[in-house]
């Protein structure tokens, strides 16, 4: 059942996270907001005026008992210059859980109700201060886990992710004002309305921008959620003392024995501000011991489901017949060649004809030489994104969306009647108008407002 919003009530909560801090901020947003204050705020200022924006010093004290319940700052923001467009006050206390508590009692017992989780935000989105797109941009920037997923996080909380799709809207709305004209007037000599330039902005425009979107949508994932790139190649080639020298610390153990890594080993480092999951394995070879092969078969395993193979190999040797034959098993991988034991090698080994195309590497694992270059190149692979990340929920609307131009544009080829017409461009609109929040039903609000912890 979604929620019904009230929209009526002022809402208050802890805005800052729970446990002991040098302060802690409550925020209470709706009409009462600066009645609350005045009731229970003390400012050190006589007759004060409460200016908007402006901060004041003084006490919390429960107007019942007169007690002191604490020495605070307090800021009211008038309407709509604020965070939900509603009346806000923050006061700002000390840190302290037992002190947070007794003000935010006394605000409840002065007629506000408690936020629900992202509360806020919803207000400010149902307020028409910023779209659904916006909001989610909140969430994604309060749980990024690296700088990378910050920055594209504020760049669509900046709105880049909107503008994108509203600008693909109008060229829709554009055809659907000229296809209700031959809705609405049938009788009318219909083939002064050229259908050809409609599947034109189609064919060039609209699907193309919707295609790229989708393909961002991918590369959004890797920035949120990571990649996993896979160590792999013969027996004793360096692979682990890479896993060590990625991560700076003795994580795998490395010896000069052929086999000593036998199970995969995985770690979560950070490249170029990318999450990356980062997996050694057991070095594959024919002919190896019960434990050994088991572990091989871990390694073909987690290679399957890698977004990146790193392929190792020998420099000092060179490329082998056995790399080679290993090579040949995982091509149809995403490949970065990486040459190691550069310090021991007479300089770029000749490559397989096979091996010729993919980038290539020179590396020391041992002596942390092309390190640098490794990264930027683990880095620079397919997942090159441009400041528009579309998440799940965005990637589903916009399959369909896609789906519909399509159709739409084959019903213009085809010579489809008006009314057909205008209902593949009215889903399109409507899948589009999902992703912003204008068509989004209750439900889905309330999924993606959950999201949210409390007093944000
Ligand atoms: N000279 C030189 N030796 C290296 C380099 N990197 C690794 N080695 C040595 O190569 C040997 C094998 O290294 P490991 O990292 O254990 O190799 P591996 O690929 O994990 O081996 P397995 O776990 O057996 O599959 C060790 O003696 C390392 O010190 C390097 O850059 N230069
Ligand atoms: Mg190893």
């Amino acid at each position: 059942m979604p929620k019904v919003v009230d929209n009526t009530q002022t809402i208050a909560a802890i805005s800052t996270p729970p446990g002991a801090g040098g302060i802690g901020i409550i925020r209470i947003s709706g009409d009462k907001a600066l009645d609350i204050l005045v009731t229970i705020f003390k400012p050190l200022k006589k007759n004060c005026e409460y200016t908007s924006h402006q901060l004041y010093y003084g006490n919390i004290v429960d107007p019942v008992q007169s007690r002191i319940v604490d020495e605070v700052l307090a800021v009211y923001m008038r309407a709509p210059a604020t965070y939900t467009r509603e009346d806000v006050v923050e006061i700002h206390c000390h840190g302290s859980y037992l002190i947070l508590h007794s003000v935010l009692e006394l605000i409840i017992g002065h007629g506000a109700v408690l936020a629900e989780p992202g509360e806020f935000t919803k207000r400010a989105f149902l307020n028409g201060r910023i779209d659904l797109t916006k909001a989610e941009a909140v969430i994604d920037i309060l749980s990024a886990k690296t700088k990378k997923g910050v920055d594209l996080a504020q760049e669509q909380l900046a709105g880049a992710l909107y503008n994108r799709i509203d600008s693909i809207r109008k060229m829709l709305v554009h055809i659907r004002a000229v296809l209700e004209v031959s809705i609405d007037f049938p009788d009318e000599d219909v083939d002064i309305v050229d259908h050809s330039g409609h599947s034109n902005t189609l064919v060039q425009d609209v699907i193309p921008q919707l295609e790229k979107l989708l393909k961002s949508a991918d590369q959004g994932k890797v920035m949120r959620e990571g990649v996993t790139v896979v160590i792999a190649g013969q027996p004793n080639v360096g692979k682990s003392s890479l896993l060590n020298t990625l991560l700076q610390e003795e994580r795998a153990l490395v010896t000069a024995i052929p086999g000593t890594t036998r199970d995969t080993i995985e770690e979560y480092v950070d490249i170029n501000g990318m999450p990356v999951r980062l997996v050694d394995t057991a070095g594959i070879r024919e002919n190896a011991d019960l434990v050994e092969e088991l572990g091989i078969k871990r390694a073909r395993d987690i290679i399957n489901i890698a977004d990146l193979v790193l392929f190792l190999f020998d420099g000092a040797e060179g490329v082998s017949a056995r790399d080679l034959e290993l090579f040949e098993t995982v091509a149809h991988k995403p490949l970065i060649l990486v040459q190691n034991k550069l310090d021991v090698a007479a300089g770029k080994a000749v490559l397989p004809e096979a091996m010729v195309i993919l980038p290539l590497v020179m590396i020391s694992a041992r002596h942390q030489q092309g390190i640098d270059e490794l990264k930027d190149t683990i880095f620079s692979g397919q997942w090159q994104e441009e400041g528009c990340v579309p998440n799940l929920r965005h990637k589903k609307a916009l399959a369909k969306a896609l789906d519909a131009a399509k159709r739409l544009n084959e019903g213009f080829v085809f010579g489809g009647t008006s009314d057909l017409l205008a209902i593949d461009l009215q889903e399109c609109l409507d899948y589009l108008g999902d992703i912003v929040g204008e068509t989004t039903t209750e439900d889905v609000l309330d999924v993606i407002f959950e999201q949210f912890c409390l007093g944000k």
